[in-house]
């Protein structure tokens, strides 16, 4: 019998409304991991009930600012003491490496620190209005109850850096998680009552996107949804909260180049390829997944890249030595599959890759694949794959880099390889994204402000201005004197 989850809210676990369950597969082995309670709109009703009333509570709108501090804190420490099991329970999930994962369980609890820090310095201002007699500030309130839509490829990092904010600030969440990975998910949700959140605080109704996602988003009682997923969800999450005049902060899709000028160490660059697209089996919205290299280093760039392709070892993500794991479940590697053909139909070259691995495991691999002969205008070259392939282009000019890299609907991150400090910088501020890193590639902190320019996005993730995305202003204007001013 597996193992069977219901809804967590209100601080209990909570039965689907309709009584109805849905599997999670792992990827690797397609054996049935556990089922999740199918979320509908009562369920999602309920949960906005029971953190509408944990946002008017006294034990949490009372709280003092420095103690939400102690409680994110609290929680930090906790998904520290249970990261292994946090850690394998995503792999198990998705797919992802378990030493990826260990790693990034290892980083998680600082997003927590960090805007525990933050929560007792979110403050307003005094500001000189008008006449001495008023006296004008503003303050700086949470919002109400945040929806928070969430995907699969990294699901425990992508809530954190929405429920960090958003409670350092004073609100409430109900997430949904993807259908794929729920599971990882509610046990954060566990944690975060075993740390103390009042009940309410954070609740996760389980459930498919147009069922459960699409209930949370439309929700009237919601003053704020935060998605990360793809562009076409994000479209219409983002026109429902629009009529509705709610805040959306939205990260979406990537199509990001990864550029390599013919004055880079290119085997450092070729390392940053790799890892920039091949990382979690391409299932990253930052994955470099447009590679431009100078002619003069375009041959050698690809032979290096080709060479460590094939030996990438590839296999049961929970295993020490794997390098590349499944994709996380069988749409996914069919959209992965049938994008490399459309690229050979369009007049791509398979320089390697492009077909199932030979893995001893029934489930969704696919091998490293590097296309060539590929022109920007075609569709692999501007369509978000999410999967393990990079094509390759070359260029010859800096100004016709700088105008090929911003031919994409996307603008959500670049990477530049170069020695050339000028450069550097000058490409970087030419370029068209909100993240751009040099001579390195996937560097983050939740220090630093994301934002995804073009299709990529809309509003900021982590640093100090994600506050302000889970915040609102007030202006309060007093009258100081003893007649009317
Ligand atoms: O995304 P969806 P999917 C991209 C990537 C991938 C593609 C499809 O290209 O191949 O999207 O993945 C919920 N109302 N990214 O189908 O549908 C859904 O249940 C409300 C990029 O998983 O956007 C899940 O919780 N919610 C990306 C979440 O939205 C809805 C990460 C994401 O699912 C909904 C993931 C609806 N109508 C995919 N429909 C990134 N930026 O990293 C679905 N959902």
């Amino acid at each position: 019998m597996t193992e069977q989850f219901d809804h967590f809210i209100g601080g209990r676990w909570t039965k689907p409304a309709e009584g109805r369950y849905f599997d999670s597969v792992n990827p690797a082995t397609l054996d049935v991991l556990y089922s999740a309670a199918r979320g509908t709109q009562n369920d999602v009703d309920k949960a906005i009930d029971a953190a509408s009333d944990a946002f008017r509570n006294p034990s949490w709108r009372d709280l003092s600012q420095t103690k939400r501090g102690h409680l994110l804190r609290r929680l930090a420490d906790l998904i520290g003491e249970n990261a292994e099991t946090l850690a394998r329970s995503e792999s198990l999930d998705n797919g992802k490496l378990l030493r990826e994962m260990r790693g990034q369980m290892a980083g998680l609890p600082e997003y927590l620190y960090y805007y525990a820090g933050l929560s007792d310095k979110i403050q307003g201002d005094q500001i000189p209005a008008s006449s001495p007699a008023i006296l004008n500030y503003t303050t700086r309130e949470p919002l109400g109850v945040v929806g928070a839509i969430t995907p699969w490829n990294s699901p425990l990092t992508l809530t954190v850096s929405k429920l960090a904010p958003a409670l350092a600030a004073g609100n409430t969440i109900v997430v949904k998680p993807s259908e794929h990975t729920s599971a990882a998910i509610l046990r954060l949700a566990e944690l975060a009552s075993e740390a103390g959140f009042p009940d309410g605080v954070v609740n996760v109704v389980t459930g498919y996107g147009a069922e459960a996602g699409a209930a949370l988003a439309d929700h009237p009682g919601i003053a704020k949804i935060s998605f990360t997923g793809s562009t076409q969800t994000g479209a219409a999450i983002a026109s429902s909260a629009a009529s509705r005049f709610i805040g959306c902060t939205l990260e979406l899709g990537g199509k990001s180049p990864n550029i390599v000028f013919d004055d880079a160490n290119v085997s450092n660059a070729a390392m940053g390829v790799i890892a920039g697209v091949f990382a979690a089996a391409g299932q990253t919205c930052i994955a470099g997944s447009r590679v431009f290299a100078h002619k003069a280093v375009y041959d050698e760039l690809l032979e290096r890249v080709k060479e460590r392709a094939e030996s990438i070892v590839i296999g049961n993500p929970v295993d020490d030595d794997t390098e590349l794991g499944p994709l996380a479940f069988e749409a996914q590697r069919d959209k992965v599959k049938d994008y490399v053909k459309v690229g050979v139909d369009e007049g791509a070259d398979v320089l390697t890759g492009g077909r199932r691995p030979d893995v001893d495991l029934p489930g969704y691999f696919y091998s490293p694949t590097v296309l060539t002969g590929v022109s920007n205008s075609m569709r692999v070259a501007q369509e978000e794959i999410f999967g393990p392939v990079a094509a390759i282009m070359p260029f010859e000019t800096e100004d016709e880099l700088v105008g090929l890299a911003n031919d994409t609907q996307y603008g959500l991150a670049a990477g530049v390889w170069t020695n050339n400090l000028s450069r550097a910088h000058r490409v970087a501020s030419r370029l068209e994204a909100g993240t751009i890193w040099v001579n390195t590639y996937r560097a983050m902190s939740p220090m630093s402000p994301r934002e995804g320019f073009k299709s990529s996005g809309m509003g900021v993730e982590h640093g100090v201005e994600a506050i302000k995305e889970y915040t609102r202003v007030k202006s309060v204007w007093i009258n100081t004197d003893e007649g009317p001013v």
